[in-house]
């Protein structure tokens, strides 16, 4: 637990399968948080420019094979390699909006095979989020969005599977949202449940597990 001297920035996450609107929702969210005079930044993982984050884009975009389990161990490393500036910038008082973290992390890997408990262990001491947003679809509104990417993992069989992994990783911090429903609707939620996380953990220590 890192104590605190001023209160701090809210550590908010977005997850779900591919083409569940995460990205719009994040950015969606940062913009109006900005407008209501917060002190926001948008970060995403992947976070391809980093070396790490250049070799997972390789592979994500079908240029390079690597191995499930070195892969995983890439994608855990590349938000390691991101903790310090992320903690730092949560301690300036600076609200993070997380397109994906390790849920998603133990969610792909998980999909392929790869035992959930292994899939979990590198990510184990990672700053906790304040809250993470599911957007959940309907596997009839999934199979409509599926099928449309060209990056590795955007296929519908395994998508399915994603999608049932993430079911098993629900936690206390989670909530989890019908994103089926309009973008302008699905944001009015998620700014207002973000507006009362940003007031609740002010003050609260930041959560290493
Ligand atoms: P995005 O840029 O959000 O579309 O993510 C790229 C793809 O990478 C997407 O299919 C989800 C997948 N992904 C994101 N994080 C991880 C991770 O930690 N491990 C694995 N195996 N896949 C991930
Ligand atoms: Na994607
Ligand atoms: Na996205």
């Amino acid at each position: 637990m890192t104590f605190l001297e001023k209160s701090r920035g809210a550590f908010i996450v977005l997850e779900g399968c591919d083409r569940s609107g995460k990205s719009t929702q994040v950015k969606l969210l940062v913009n109006r948080l900005e407008q209501l005079g917060h002190n926001v930044m948008l970060w995403k993982f992947p976070e391809r420019k980093t070396q790490i984050g250049s070799m997972i884009d390789e592979y994500l975009k079908n240029v390079k094979d690597v191995d499930d389990k070195a892969i995983h161990l890439l994608f855990s490393a590349n938000r390691w390699e991101c903790m310090s500036e992320m903690k730092k910038k949560l301690l300036d008082g600076i609200t993070l909006v997380v397109d994906r973290y390790a849920y998603s992390g133990v969610a792909y890997s998980a999909a392929k095979g790869l035992d959930l408990e292994w899939c979990k262990s590198p990510d184990i001491g990672l700053l906790t989020p304040d809250i993470v947003f599911f957007m959940n679809l309907t596997s009839e509104e999934a199979e409509k969005r599926f099928g449309f990417g060209n990056e590795r993992y955007e296929e519908k069989a395994f998508q399915e599977k994603v999608r049932n992994t993430f079911n098993f990783l629900k936690d206390p911090t989670w909530k989890v949202l019908n994103a089926c429903r309009a973008v302008e609707k699905l944001h009015k939620e998620i700014e207002s449940l973000s507006l009362k996380t940003i007031q609740k953990c002010s003050n609260l220590p930041l959560k290493e597990d």
